[in-house]
């Protein structure tokens, strides 16, 4: 986890020659769509990437498990559009993950992919394959390899749509962040059972929300929800109480009311963490931890929120006396 600020330098140097094939395919194809497919954690970069390409190339880009594309392929593989699949797994073992690429491939699509196995099978079945090799990581738990492969994608879109935000800033900042809040994360884990784990974000931040909820099962064995903010006060708000810690990766453009629902959380006794890239006065909230991370896009906030959640995930992991490299049911490759 702590490795990541330097692997990230290393990504980002990286990325220019890196990206070069896969934005030349996406100029060049001029697809109407777009899907991300992923399983696990990769899923969840893909509900984020998705939301990135829709943003800022004004594709119609998706985001599907691997295994929507097995069992369901009626529903998505159908109609006149144009459509590119790039396919997103660490080991590029996953085999529901070799069997989609083997199946989109069969059916003549335009396939690439990103990974950190440059000689895995689907790497090898793809078209054109961006390989963040240096991300990789022999824990179970993904961690670098999805702040890696986020990183990766996010320039590719940038530089498409010609403004990239995504430079060694970012590696500083978190370094700084890991810093300054590893002590108050480990103070607040000591002093505060908490059964269970809410994480909420919207737009991109959704995806992030989804992979924090994650990491939190899969660490901790803990009851972990993710949820759009919004969507949190129709119904789930109804388990609001001391036990609940609600973690908000705020947006820039809902924190205001993103906030105010927070507010509601609190007052329902419920605890609170705000990793906020707005300035946005919250003095009022009293949230448990608050981590301003102003001057930062959505992606960047959301790449320093994901780090806090890891290092709170490993002190919980070891206030519980878990071994986080070797989690319950768990394989670094879902093989079927
Ligand atoms: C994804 C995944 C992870 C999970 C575990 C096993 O694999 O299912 O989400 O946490 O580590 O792998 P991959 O397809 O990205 O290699």
């Amino acid at each position: 986890i702590k490795s990541q600020p330097e692997i990230w330098k290393k990504v980002i140097s990286q990325c220019p020659e890196r990206v070069e094939r896969f934005v030349n395919q996406l100029q060049q194809e001029n697809a109407d769509e777009i899907f991300f497919i992923g399983c696990g954690t990769s899923y969840y970069l893909a509900q984020a990437l998705a939301f990135v390409y829709s943003q800022k190339l004004k594709m119609r880009a998706f985001a599907l498990p691997a295994s929507e594309i097995l069992f369901h392929e009626n529903a998505y593989l159908h109609g006149p559009s144009k459509k590119l699949f790039h396919l997103i797994s660490r080991s590029g073992e996953t085999s529901e993950m070799v069997a989609a690429a083997k199946k989109l491939k069969a059916k003549g699509y335009p396939v690439s992919a990103v990974t950190c196995r440059a000689s895995s099978s689907m790497a090898q079945m793809s078209d054109i394959t961006i390989a963040v090799n240096e991300a990789d990581e022999e824990s179970i738990v993904m961690t670098r390899s999805f702040t890696s492969m986020f990183i990766t994608m996010v320039y590719a879109a940038e530089q498409l749509a010609g403004a990239v935000t995504i430079d060694r800033q970012i590696a500083e900042t978190a370094a700084h962040t890991i810093e300054r809040c590893e002590e108050k994360i480990s103070a607040f884990i000591q002093n505060n059972p908490i059964e269970t784990f809410v994480f909420l974000g919207s737009g991109m931040l959704y995806g992030f929300a989804n992979e924090a909820m994650l990491k939190m099962k899969e660490m901790t064995l803990s009851n972990s929800e993710a949820f759009h903010p919004f969507e949190y006060r129709h119904g789930p708000k109804s388990l609001v109480s001391k036990d609940v810690f609600v973690t908000l990766f705020a947006s820039h453009e809902a924190c205001h009311e993103e906030l105010q629902l927070m507010k509601e959380i609190k007052e329902l006794h419920g605890k609170a963490m705000v990793i906020a890239a707005s300035g946005n006065n919250r003095t009022n909230l009293h949230a448990e931890l608050d981590f301003e991370v102003s001057h930062l896009t959505n992606e960047q906030a959301g790449l320093i929120g994901l780090v806090i959640v890891q290092l709170m995930g490993c002190y919980l992991a070891e206030q519980k006396g878990l071994n986080i490299d070797s989690p319950r049911n768990l394989t670094q490759v879902v093989k079927l």
